[in-house]
């Protein structure tokens, strides 16, 4: 192995500081792990799931489970990382909880009965009932009650990015439907309703926030709370065609942006009206879908479509707080129990409901919020000193500017170079060749629209980093 570090090599000796320089590895396709498929996979239904599989993004582990590959894994960290800056922009904290839970919690909650075969259940060598989460409250609730006990350490918010596991009787479409899949999932604890709303507005708003950034028109919608409990929550849905919800909505909430607006999260009255603005419209899901509401809205603009569900709010109320004493005092010398929702984003389904919206027959096209590497460098003669030359410098001028460019120098023809950089759908492509090389000029190419210019190195580079500099 060229690159393998022997025992020993390069560590430090006490007291010493390192003087190894730590050499970033070019990311060049000859030394990356890429495997894509040629073929189109036959057992897989849906477009995202087929275009993951042949862009190396993802194997199947077994059924529903899947490893990430490091493109799949790159676009996953791109996404999780979205998702800490938008919950930590809204003032949540975040931590993390383990994957197994105890059986214990979940019999205090009366969740353990409730559950059903989705809830996979374990047991340890002393003969302890465990499960693997499929999602937090009682968790949380427990670390919520050991540790507060007083309304001054209200409001609070916290949250977690970790794997949960549904064992999902039918578990299809790739990442969509896992049986394991990373979640996002936020706890918030109030001393009254009205605080508790004001934290399932700011969740709203924040996930309006977080969708837009990875591109995506995420619309809420009333659902129903299953499991989880409460009568008030909205589902957020991306529209198409492959979405496993039915969904009936007024055309006009497709017209709602969120935008770069300034929001304060401590304005109350500021978050009630964005919840206000994006909710008074008719969205439903099909769980809660009322012909006789829906007739009110002008025909014209009556829709029926398929939505993928991407997050979920809930407020539920003492529901959890009561059944687990998890009270604080109030201040006016009694015990109340906590007004508690949780909030989720489907953080690796989001991979496949992104490809969804954003793909054509050539392969994936990544919004440039989440894409794993910020162009593609393609030199066209692979060998030449010319052309290596240029390839070289332009890597070393985009990565000078923060970028990451993802570069082609394999021994292969232009045309499967080209193939290989629109399947994995990096939003910008620089194609180096001889002529251009001649002339002074590389060519730019968006993967959207599919134009091309030719301009100098310099100019691509800062053209690059202005298009990124909005992300
Ligand atoms: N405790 C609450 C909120 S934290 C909760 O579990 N909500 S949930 O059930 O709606 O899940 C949150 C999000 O996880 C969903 O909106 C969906 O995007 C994603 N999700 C749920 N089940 C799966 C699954 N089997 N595969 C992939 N993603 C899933």
């Amino acid at each position: 192995m060229r690159r393998c570090l022997r025992v020993g090599q390069g560590r430090t000796k006490p007291g010493e500081t390192s003087t190894m320089p730590v050499k970033v590895s070019h990311m060049r396709l000859s030394r990356y792990f890429l495997p894509v498929l040629k073929e189109t996979p036959a057992d897989a239904q849906i477009v995202s799931h087929r275009l993951m599989l042949r862009a190396g993004m993802i194997k199947q582990a077994s059924a529903g489970i899947y490893s990430w590959l490091p493109l799949g894994y790159k676009v996953l960290r791109r996404i999780e990382q979205i998702v800490h800056e938008e919950q930590v922009r809204a003032g949540h904290i975040p931590m993390l909880m383990p994957t197994l839970q105890s059986a214990d919690l979940w019999r205090e909650s009366g969740r353990y009965d409730d559950y059903g075969e989705e809830m996979l259940r374990i047991t340890d060598r002393h003969g302890r009932d465990m499960l693997y989460g499929p999602t937090n409250e009682e968790l949380i609730t427990d670390i919520f009650r050991s540790n507060v006990g007083s309304y001054k350490d209200l409001p609070l918010t916290l949250y977690h990015i970790q794997w949960k596991f549904r064992d999902e009787i039918r578990p299809r479409f790739g990442v969509m439907r896992g049986r394991e899949f990373l979640m996002k999932d936020g706890y918030n604890f109030d001393l009254t309703k009205e605080d508790a709303l004001h934290a399932y507005n700011r969740h709203l708003v924040s996930y309006l926030r977080t969708y837009e950034r990875m591109g995506l028109q995420a619309i809420p919608m009333r659902a129903d709370s299953g499991p989880i409990g409460g009568d008030n929550t909205h589902e957020f849905l991306v529209l198409a065609e492959t979405g496993e919800s039915e969904v009936f909505y007024d055309s006009a909430i497709t017209d709602l942006r969120f935008g770069d607006r300034a929001i304060d999260y401590d304005d109350v009255a500021q978050c009630q009206g964005v919840l206000e603005e994006f909710t008074s419209r008719y969205a439903r899901t099909d769980e809660t879908h009322d012909e006789a509401v829906f007739a009110n809205v002008p025909e014209e603009r009556r829709r029926t479509a398929r939505g993928i569900e991407v997050g979920q709010i809930f407020y539920f109320g003492t529901k959890y707080s009561e059944a687990m004493g998890a009270l604080v005092d109030d201040g006016k010398g009694g015990k109340v129990p906590v007004h508690m929702g949780s909030h989720g984003i489907g953080v690796s389904r989001l991979l496949g409901a992104i490809i969804e919206a954003s793909h054509d027959e050539k392969g994936i096209i990544w919004p440039e919020g989440v894409t794993p590497f910020h162009c593609g460098i393609v030199n066209l003669r692979q060998g030449d000193s010319g052309t290596d030359g240029a390839c070289d410098a332009l890597y070393a001028a985009l990565t000078a500017r923060g970028l990451e460019p993802l570069y082609d120098d394999r021994e292969e023809r232009a045309g499967a170079k080209f193939a290989t950089m629109d399947l994995i759908g990096l939003p910008w492509r620089v194609t180096v060749g001889p002529r251009g090389i001649e002339k002074g000029v590389v060519e730019l190419t968006s993967r959207r629209t599919g134009d091309s210019e030719e301009m100098s190195m310099e100019s691509a580079v800062d053209r690059i980093a202005g298009i990124y500099s909005d992300f």
